[in-house]
């Protein structure tokens, strides 16, 4: 099902000039433990540390939702969610903060044991192959499939 995102586009988030572009395609766990942290990265990573299943979404997103709603609805799977929409300017850091983790401008975006898997089509795409259950329970996530 195809979905829209009616949300204002917020550019403050990307203002990024500063990074180059090899940090803007960085992806992956090696560049989350190894960027050089502010406040926000600090958080991201506390957050990745501390939960096997993390999202870092937006309220009003449906690809969020959509999201959400595979991993709460169907695998039944605990996970800590940040909606960056409700935490003011912090939630724009952090998302400033993502990029040069993760390469995505977008959320949702989804952690499992600190790795960045991606977002909401990226994993739809993973659960469909049958690869996100196996990832799910090799990090030791109880999963209800
Ligand atoms: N292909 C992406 C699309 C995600 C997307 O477009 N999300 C919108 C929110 S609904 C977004 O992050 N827009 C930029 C922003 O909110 O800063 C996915 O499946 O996760």
């Amino acid at each position: 099902m195809a979905v829209a995102c009616s949300a204002a586009f917020r550019p403050s988030a990307l203002r990024l000039g500063s990074l180059s572009n090899a940090a803007s395609r960085s992806r992956g766990i090696a560049n989350v433990r190894t960027y050089a942290g502010n406040g926000a990265t600090d958080l991201i990573k506390s957050t990745i540390d501390s939960n096997k299943v993390a999202v870092f979404s937006k309220a009003y997103c449906p690809f969020c939702s959509e999201l959400k709603s595979l991993l709460s609805s169907e695998l039944k799977v605990d996970f800590k969610c940040l909606d960056l929409d409700t935490m003011g300017s912090e939630g724009d850091s952090i998302q400033a903060s993502l990029l040069p983790l993760t390469g995505s401008r977008t959320v949702p975006q989804l952690f499992i044991s600190g790795k960045y898997i991606g977002g909401n089509s990226d994993t739809q795409a993973l659960h469909a192959q049958g690869k996100l259950v196996p990832m799910l329970k090799e990090a030791g996530v109880p999963v209800n499939a």
